[in-house]
This record gives structure tokens, C-alpha cells and sequence, in this order.
């Protein structure tokens, strides 16, 4: 599914090459290592049969702690819930998702199903995800937008202040949250203006209860 031509491999060098530029040229502040991007990881046609199945499913408002979000979404494969329930199974992956599902694997340097959870979420105009870290059950995070941008914050605590770090974050992309940038830095992505949809692989770190 990722665009053919130089390869995911290709890719991230030339990204790591990008980026130690920009810091060289304009002392903006480093990338969170670990964090990688990619910008049209899927073609044109592959976003637009993802939305379209995606505006079928049956999506529920965020729940956290009795509070609702104005996002809504749904995980397959597992899905982890905030009223304490934890990890729990969820309905299979679904063969739509499987071959972005292999990009996601191969973009993570994981094996085939090295990925077990994706959460679908969907961001209405005015919709926004505050400051965290993804639930410590889960390893690698592979994000894929469609649809619209949105900007990606990263935000890490240190002695005075916040070390900080931000992306537009264009649709049919993907990132990759992996090492410090999944375990020492918080993200968050303010309001969108326009429908977004994001895909979030994961893999477990953790042994599943069930
Ligand atoms: O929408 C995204 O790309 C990020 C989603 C996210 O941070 C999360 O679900 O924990």
C-alpha cells in the first residue's frame, strides 16, 4: 500500500537526513527519537476506500473516566478501557485494514501481525486529543492520517519547562512512535479544522490477561 519507488527503508533515511538539516539550519529543536514520518504512505485511492468503510462502522464517543469525547472511535484486535476494564479482546482486525496493516509492520520494522490493536478514530470539526502517553500494555504506535491535517505535539517535562516539538502532519502520512518519543514524550494534537480520521497500530508490550 505504501507508494512505490525508494522504500520504506529509502524513506526514513532520507527523513533522517531531512531532519538533521532542519536542526542544522534553523536550530529548531531536535525530533523526539524515535519518531519517524512519512509523508504519502498511502496512495489517493487507498485513503478514500479506507473512509469510506470507515464512515460505516459503528463508532462510539471517547470514554474516559466517565467523560465523553468529542471524538468517536472503535479498536479492533484489542481495545483498552479506561473504566479499569484494561485490555480486553476486541472483534478481529478486519480485511480492509489488513494490507495498511502490513505497511504499518513493515514501516515498524515488525513481523506480519506484530501489530495486534488498531484504534480508528475520527475527529470532528472542533475535535482534539489532550497531552499523553499511550497505555504502558502497548509497544510501538504506528499513526496514519486521512482525510485532513492535523498539527502533532510532543511536549517531554524537563527541570524548568517542557522540552517541545511539533508537526503538520499532512493526510494519507504516516508516523512512528517508537523508543524515547513513545516512552518519555507526551503528545497531543489540538482541535482539527476539518474531518480527520487517524488509524493507530500498536503493538503489545505486555502479556494479554485473556
Ligand atoms: O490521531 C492520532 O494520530 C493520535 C491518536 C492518539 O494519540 C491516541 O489514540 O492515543
Amino acid at each position: 500500500m505504501p507508494r512505490r519507488g525508494m522504500g520504506i527503508e529509502g524513506i526514513k533515511r532520507r527523513n533522517r537526513a531531512r531532519n538533521s538539516v532542519f536542526v542544522d539550519l534553523f536550530g529548531q529543536p531536535p525530533t523526539p527519537d524515535g519518531f519517524q514520518y512519512i509523508p504519502g504512505f498511502i496512495s489517493e485511492d487507498a485513503e478514500r476506500s479506507l473512509a469510506h468503510t470507515i464512515a460505516t462502522l459503528d463508532l462510539k464517543e471517547f470514554e474516559f473516566q466517565g467523560f465523553k469525547g468529542k471524538r468517536r472511535v472503535v479498536s479492533f484486535g484489542w481495545r483498552y478501557e479506561f473504566d479499569g476494564g484494561g485490555l480486553t479482546r476486541a472483534e478481529p482486525i478486519p480485511d480492509f485494514l489488513r494490507d495498511v496493516e502490513r505497511s504499518a509492520e513493515d514501516f515498524a520494522g515488525l513481523p506480519s501481525d506484530g501489530l495486534q490493536q488498531v484504534l480508528i478514530t475520527e475527529y470532528s470539526p472542533g475535535a482534539a486529543i489532550g497531552w499523553h502517553k499511550d497505555r504502558p500494555v502497548f509497544g510501538t504506535v504506528v499513526g496514519i492520517s486521512l482525510l485532513s491535517a492535523c498539527t502533532f505535539r510532543f511536549r517531554r517535562g524537563k527541570e524548568r519547562g517542557w522540552d517541545r516539538f511539533s508537526i503538520a502532519v499532512e493526510p494519507r502520512s504516516a508516523y512512528l512512535l517508537d523508543g524515547p518519543s513513545r516512552t518519555e514524550w507526551e503528545h497531543s494534537i489540538p482541535s482539527v479544522e476539518h474531518l480527520r480520521y487517524s488509524l493507530t497500530f500498536r503493538s503489545l508490550k505486555q502479556a494479554p490477561r485473556q
